[in-house]
């Protein structure tokens, strides 16, 4: 089988005393076909994240923190991906081909004293021997004892979902009772079937956690499953999407009897009289650009 032998296996020490989860039948590689892609209409609920900090020890954890949720991993699944996609931001956490690139907690914040946390990918066999400490002495206290932690959100690459790592994991996490949320990623890779029987799969093979744990699929490519999973998370942080909007105001409002200054107020007269004209200008032009012919475009 495919699976790197798990190399930070041993860090799941509970892993023991923790019930077995069965593992039903994997599916083999499966072929690309990329489905439907939806539009997506979004609650601004996560999109005024911004980088707050990377903690590479756990006495650096924010303080301020009251409620925060982990994105965890094997290397390369995609848990970077997931956090820009539901922020709505393409390069907020750094994602990257090579597996093991995050390598400390990084911190994003959503709202006032609440984060999404982005954790180094496990099962990566060829990271360096310190990388692979980091997860006991930070990544594993940190998912144990972490009391802001409201829930972990576990991403796995739908072809190659439940891998012995991921059970792990589950195992280790389950007696804190704290639920976990798994996202399929890479959905994008499966025809609709095969999206189906993968989805079915995983909700057997946890089956025994009852609602502890629940399972989506997602696609930070195609931007599907979006909604569901920013239900469950905004639930867990407690997070409304008014709270989450937090941008100033763009323009400012003049206070009762305030007059504007005189030379902003023709500064911004003379913008008006320059766009309108402009508007004016191609808006007469728009005869003449219907004929003729569309460069690349769809028209002929
Ligand atoms: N097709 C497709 N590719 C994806 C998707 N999500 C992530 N990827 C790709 O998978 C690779 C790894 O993505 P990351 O988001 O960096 O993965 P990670 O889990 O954060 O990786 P580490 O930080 O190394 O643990 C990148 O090349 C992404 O472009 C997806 O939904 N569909
Ligand atoms: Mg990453």
């Amino acid at each position: 089988m495919g699976i790197n032998k798990p190399a930070i296996l041993y860090q799941f020490a509970g892993a023991a005393h923790a019930p077995r989860i069965p593992l039903v039948g994997r599916s083999a590689v499966l072929p690309q076909r990329y489905p439907r892609t939806h539009t997506r209409f979004p609650m601004p609920i996560f999109r005024n994240a911004s980088f707050q900090i990377t903690v590479a020890h756990l006495r650096d954890l924010p303080p301020e923190s009251v409620a925060e949720v982990a994105f965890a991993g094997r290397s390369n699944a995609g848990k970077s991906s997931a956090i820009n996609t539901l922020a709505d931001h393409t390069r907020l956490a750094f994602v990257s081909k090579t597996p093991g690139r995050t390598q400390h907690l990084n911190y994003f914040r959503l709202a006032e004293g609440k984060f999404f946390v982005d954790l180094p990918g496990y099962g990566f066999a060829k990271a360096p021997e310190a990388v692979r400490s980091e997860w006991d002495g930070l990544v594993g206290p940190y998912l144990a004892g972490r009391s802001p932690l409201k829930g972990v959100v576990l991403i796995m690459d739908s072809r190659h979902p439940l891998t012995e790592l991921d059970i792990a994991l589950i195992e280790w996490f389950a007696p804190t009772d704290k639920p976990i949320h798994i996202l399929l990623t890479k959905a994008d890779k499966l025809t609709r079937q095969q999206q189906a029987d993968i989805l079915r799969e995983v909700r057997e093979g946890v089956a025994s956690l009852g609602e502890q744990c629940s399972v989506q699929l997602f696609s930070s490519l195609k931007k599907t499953g979006i909604e569901q999973a920013e239900q469950v998370l905004s639930r867990w942080l407690d997070l409304q999407p008014a709270e989450a909007v937090e941008k100033p105001p763009t323009k400012r409002v003049l206070a009762p009897g305030e007059k504007r200054n005189p030379e902003l107020a023709a500064r911004l007269a003379a913008r008006k009289a320059a766009k309108a004209a402009k508007v004016g200008q191609s808006a007469a032009r728009q005869p003449d650009k219907k004929k003729a012919p569309g460069k690349g475009g769809t028209g002929g």
